[in-house]
């Protein structure tokens, strides 16, 4: 069976989700990140991405890592990719063209928008009182992201969805990074179609599955 390394407050989610939206059952071992922990190298410490036994299976130390028939795979996006071309359907490419669209997409949300994404999730996401520099960051983050997001809306207004017309993998990679951001009005109120179409792949049993998972674990 499929074992995810991670729990559901990280990078898993996206395999999470996959899996959910497959119908594809998984163990999961619920590593935490260290920096969660006060003292992640304790020796009664949560299973973490500092802890030896995690390192020993994935050298980067980060989650999520993944288990499947012998391999051993690391990198979220490397991850779903995968998992949808192994198990096929509508979420996976259905030829060459579209399995290279996918990851066109795919490389596009966590190159040119999950860092900045990121920042507004961290810095403004969680309403903390802003410093002058954090204000700072945030501003450049958003002012960075108009330029992608406009791309993106603009290509969803045109064809629905990034690949094929239809939900696939490349809809799940990048919504996951877009949702980083959709808490930062000023920036998402610019592009309609984003905000559409997020709320759509929000609507799907397979994410409200995942998300209900990560709210119940610890914040
Ligand atoms: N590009 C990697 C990023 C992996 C990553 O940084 N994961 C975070 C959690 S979402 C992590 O494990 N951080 C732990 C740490 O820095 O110790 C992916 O998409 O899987």
């Amino acid at each position: 069976m499929l074992t995810i390394h991670g729990v559901a407050r990280s990078r898993a989610s996206r395999i999470i989700w996959l899996c959910h939206e497959l119908d594809l059952p998984f163990r999961q071992v619920p590593v935490i990140q260290a920096y969660r922990l006060p003292f992640p190298d304790a020796p009664d410490a949560a299973l973490n991405t500092a802890s030896p036994s995690f390192l020993a299976l994935s050298p980067a130390g980060g989650i999520p890592v993944i288990e499947d028939d012998g391999l051993v795979l690391s990198e979220s996006l490397a991850c779903t990719l995968y998992l949808a071309r192994k198990h096929g359907g509508d979420l996976a490419p259905r030829d060459a063209a579209e399995d290279a669209l996918m990851m066109q997409w795919s490389f596009y949300g966590a190159t040119a928008v999950e860092p900045d994404a990121l920042t507004l999730m961290v810095l403004h996401g969680r309403g903390q009182a802003q410093s002058g520099e954090d204000a700072a960051l945030v501003a450049g983050a958003a002012e960075r992201l108009v330029r992608p997001m406009k791309v993106i809306d603009d290509h969803l207004a045109a064809h629905g969805h990034p690949v094929g017309g239809r939900f696939t993998v490349a809809d799940l990679n990048l919504a996951e990074v877009v949702r980083y951001a959709q808490g930062y009005g000023a920036l998402m109120e610019q592009f309609p179609a984003v905000q559409a179409w997020l709320a759509d792949c929000h609507a799907r049993p397979a994410f409200q599955r995942m998300w209900q998972a990560r709210l119940a674990e610890p914040e």
